[in-house]
């Protein structure tokens, strides 16, 4: 529980911007002595009764509290707790952005008070501090992280308690069936089955959890884009359509069969849809201990990819190595890409692989002519897979999310399985398992969570967030 940390009462500061020259520089100070210390080094011009006035901008000058002399001009605005960002009183400098300045100034105000906040101490102040949960906390470095709109906007509505509130009530639907197990081990003799209204609720925070653990795909898809993964049997111009895709020779391409031992992965954009483009190994049977291990990479990627384009070449007679390439992707959504449309066709095509409501294109990777339709038809499959529902939510769980509810969604799944048995296992045992479940849940916001788990969060901000 969030009260059993250990909140210092010291007062900490750092750049709050980006080192470097810029317009203004920012520094944050936070701590019961923020204002104190703004009060030796900062000068408002304006003498009147109230120096520091709450969330206004003051203009004034920073000085040296020893010689006197000005540093800069600039503005302060003083927000005091607990209603500001972490909770404390915070004071936010801002000075003309040289980083002499803004060094001098931050070492002024070190030498007056405060010590160096280290990585993310102001968000995880504000966490302590009761002012955002653990999702929040997370969702801040995300935005400031995110590389493009559509995570700003995933981050942006994290930060805004839409997660939060989504955990929150599948943890209250949780308590309220433990408190009705724990009342039936108090008052009443044990029942046959378990009711049918507590089976209800559980199966109910099941399908909840499930749509959570599919929001984590759309989070991903956010911050990283749709993988696709090109495939098929060795020499058939996988890489060469890498490239072309790519616009650029990133990919050895050659006449020999296993050229390709590893796979790569590329991020291309079409049309503001991002598309982590992966070239893979040849699948071939038999292969030497390297291309083996390449393989095997291979149909890992064919598992964990949105799409999958199965390459053939269309100048030699279709074979069991197409259709055994064909068939390790029989699980995925996919497409097909016939290449080499520049040669004359082989004797035996293709087309017994396509399916009536397979998606088709000719290319030639080497010549580039079809490359420009096959980018459309990504496209469309792309934004297809987009609007689709699994992939509509709003916001997404990360990756440690995805492990909390899976642990607790793994917990109910086997209470529901034992449930459907007929058997009702006793509300004791019953409450003992979803209370390690709820404990899951309860970590995702922050509520229940142990200080080495916050420090490994917190690591990845910056100093000054
Ligand atoms: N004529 C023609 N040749 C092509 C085309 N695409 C690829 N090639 C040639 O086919 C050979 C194999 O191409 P790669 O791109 O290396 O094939 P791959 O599928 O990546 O092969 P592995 O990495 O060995 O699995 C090379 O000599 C390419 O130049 C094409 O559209 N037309
Ligand atoms: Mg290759």
């Amino acid at each position: 529980m969030t009260e059993l940390f250990t909140i210092t009462a010291d007062t900490i500061a750092a750049l709050s911007t980006a080192p470097g020259y810029s317009g203004i520089g920012v520094i944050r100070i936070s701590g019961p002595d923020s204002i104190p210390i703004i009060d030796q080094v900062f000068k408002p011009a304006s003498a009147g009764g109230n120096k520091f006035p709450d969330r206004k901008a003051i203009y004034g000058r920073f000085v040296s509290p020893q010689g006197g002399s000005t540093l800069d001009d600039g503005v302060v605005i003083v927000m005091r707790g607990p209603n500001s960002y972490t909770g404390e009183d915070v004071v936010e400098i801002s000075l003309h952005g040289s980083p002499v300045i803004l060094d001098q100034a931050l070492n002024t105000i070190l030498t007056n008070g405060a010590r160096l906040a280290t990585r993310g101490e102001f968000t995880r102040r504000a966490f302590l501090n009761s002012r955002l949960d653990l999702v929040q906390a997370e969702a801040v470095i995300d935005l400031i992280m995110a590389s493009t709109l559509s995570a700003v906007e995933e981050a942006r509505s994290r930060l805004d308690r839409k997660l939060s509130n989504e955990v929150l009530s599948i943890i209250g639907t949780l308590t309220d069936i433990i408190a009705e197990l724990e009342a039936d081990i108090e008052f009443a003799e044990d029942m046959e089955t378990v009711p049918s209204l507590q089976q209800s609720s559980l199966m109910d925070v099941q399908t909840k959890m499930r749509r959570l653990l599919q929001s984590a795909d759309s989070g991903r898809y956010r911050s990283e884009g749709l993988r696709v993964a090109i495939v098929g049997k060795p020499n058939v111009g996988k890489s060469t359509l890498f490239n072309a895709l790519l616009g650029e020779e990133r990919m050895i391409a050659t006449p020999h069969p296993g050229t390709t031992r590893d796979a790569v992965s590329e991020t291309i954009f079409i049309k503001g849809i991002s598309f982590v483009i992966c070239d893979t190994a040849g699948l071939r049977e038999n292969p030497e201990p390297v291309e083996k291990e390449g393989i095997r990479r291979t149909l890992n990627w064919i598992e964990r990819s949105d799409l999958v384009l199965v390459v053939m070449d269309v100048s030699a007679p279709m074979d069991d190595y197409d259709r055994w390439a064909f068939d390790s992707c029989k699980d995925a959504k996919k497409m097909l890409v016939f290449n080499k449309t520049d040669l004359p066709a082989a004797s035996i095509r293709p087309d017994p692989y396509v399916e009536p409501d397979s998606t088709v294109t000719y290319v030639s990777a080497k010549t580039g002519v079809g490359i420009d339709s096959l980018m459309d038809a990504l496209f469309e499959q792309g934004s297809a897979i987009l609007s689709s529902s699994e992939y509509s939510l709003e916001c997404g769980l990360n990756q440690r999310g995805v492990a909390l509810v899976g642990a607790a969604s793994r917990k109910i799944k086997a209470i529901l399985e034992t449930i459907s048995t007929g058997h009702n296992p006793g509300s004791e045992i019953l409450s003992l398992e979803l209370t390690g479940a709820l404990r899951d849940l309860l970590e995702i916001t922050g509520d229940s969570i142990d200080e080495a788990v916050l420090d490994r969060i917190f690591e990845r901000f910056c100093v000054g967030k």
